[in-house]
């Protein structure tokens, strides 16, 4: 969140206290549980979910991660043509665990067809996924325990306390196939094969050092498992994101899965798993003991991502930028400003793609050419949103301002563009340049080395 939006969002939550005092007390409890009345055809859901569940103490649920993220999850599971509906929810005149009401919608009305009690109290996320390659979705639910010891094994204490639950759906019911601890999870199709493949994470920290175990897991037609590999991982206190891309080497395809986490406290680091799509091996191409840092340890959280759009994921790093500074709001000291180096993975090794400025809070990033590290440096000022290139001089002087960009709301551009000229406009900024040195550099550079990011 941007400085301004975080004041902003600061502020209603100050508005809010403020008001909570008069307003919030009229509100009867029942009112405060139900959720919003859903509209349209969909009212019908909830009304069949209010008959099927008769309890003054409901409470809705929603997952809260991944793109399902309401109480009412609306979806043709099983291709029939007639929509299924997962609904979420607990009830504590009943147990402490969330619970999932089952819908399916004959064309006309919907009917209830099951009623899971969930593994944990909290749901996680949920998706559809066709994981046995039947061609019918399987409903893949995860839970969130608050008893983290209900959500490890014996033998595991693992970060997230988090319970993959799998079920097939045949039309008249929810049958659970399988169950698995974890701390993050990926689905994706691993090997080309049409049915999608499981990829956990776990992290477990009952060890004096951490142990972070990668887990790929593929099901035949019966839904019984039919692949399940295991490998350790860079230790991590925790998975924070995994993407995925693929490639072809010697006329061989390979799935790589990018796991980013935290390192320690103040560091952040990749590990990569290489599947190899027809013999199904695992690789890990950039992987070391615990005992070393890592070539991905980084102290900013910034994920691997397709950062150029090229199909290919890149990781990044940080390289401190000589006399580069960051001037802050309310006066403090310069900060070090660093370069984002970006690398994927060739031959088992990470292969530097290019280095820039990167600016996530306006979205945007500025390759920073090699040749130019020790010549040139930025400056860049947070309280107005400007970039600015200077060529420094041995001692670390600054030198002449070659050139600056600097981000603008349509707003502001139209109230003031304050001499800057327009490198490029988005439905959230725009973003201006002036050219200071044209003989050091052109219009044409700045252009090509600005982008905006997707
Ligand atoms: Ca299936
Ligand atoms: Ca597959
Ligand atoms: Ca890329």
């Amino acid at each position: 969140m941007s400085k301004r939006g975080f004041a902003f969002f600061a502020m209603i939550i100050a508005v809010c206290i403020l008001l909570s005092g008069c307003n919030m007390t009229l509100l009867s409890t029942e009112e405060l549980i139900r959720p919003p009345k859903l509209s349209g055809e969909n009212s019908f859901l909830q009304e069949a979910f209010e008959r099927t569940v008769k309890s003054d103490t409901v409470q809705m649920k929603s997952p809260i991660k991944g793109d399902n993220r309401s109480s009412y999850v609306i979806t043709d599971i099983d291709y029939d043509g007639n929509d299924e509906a997962l609904v979420f929810y607990s009830d504590y005149s009943v147990d402490e665990f969330a619970h999932v009401a089952v819908f399916k919608n004959d064309g006309k009305l919907w009917k209830n067809v099951s009623i899971l009690t969930g593994a944990a109290e909290e749901i996680y996320s949920v998706s559809f996924n066709d994981v046995n390659g039947d061609g019918k979705k399987e409903i893949l639910i995860s839970w969130t325990s608050l008893n983290p010891e209900s959500a490890s094994n014996e033998t595991l204490t693992l970060v997230g306390n988090r319970i993959l639950t799998l079920y097939t759906f045949n039309g008249a019911g929810m049958t659970l196939q399988k169950t698995e601890h974890f701390t993050e999870m990926y689905v994706s199709d691993f090997n080309g094969d049409g049915s999608e493949d499981i990829f956990l994470s776990t992290v477990n920290i009952s060890y004096d050092s951490n142990r972070t175990i990668g887990r790929i897991i593929q099901f035949d037609e019966n839904s019984f498992v039919k692949y399940d590999e295991s490998f350790s991982l860079i230790g991590m206190l925790d998975v924070l994101s995994i993407v995925s891309d693929s490639v072809v080497k010697e006329g061989k395809k390979y799935t790589r899965i990018y796991v980013d986490g935290i390192l320690s406290d103040a560091a952040f680091v990749t590990d990569v798993v290489e599947f190899d799509c027809k013999d199904e091996t695992v690789n890990l191409p950039i992987h070391i003991n615990n005992s070393e840092t890592p070539p991905t340890a980084r102290t900013n959280k910034i994920y691997s991502c397709d950062i150029n759009s090229d199909g290919i994921i890149e990781i990044p790093t940080l390289q401190e930028l000589p006399y580069g500074r960051r001037i802050n709001p309310d006066a403090e000291e310069p900060t070090q400003i660093y370069l984002v180096v970006w690398s994927n993975i060739s031959d088992d090794d990470l292969e530097f793609v290019f280095k820039c400025i990167y600016n996530k809070a306006q979205n945007y990033y500025f390759i920073f050419d090699e040749e130019w590290i020790g010549q040139i440096t930025v400056v860049y000022n947070s309280n107005n949103d400007l970039l600015a290139f200077y060529e420094v001089d041995e001692d670390g002087e600054l030198g002449d301002k070659l050139f600056s960009i600097k981000t603008f709301s349509s707003a502001a551009w139209n109230e003031n563009s304050y001499g800057f000229e327009r490198l490029l406009a988005t439905d959230a900024y725009i973003y201006g340049y002036t050219l200071d040195n044209s003989d050091r550099i052109s219009k044409q550079d700045i252009q090509n080395s600005f982008v905006v990011m997707s």
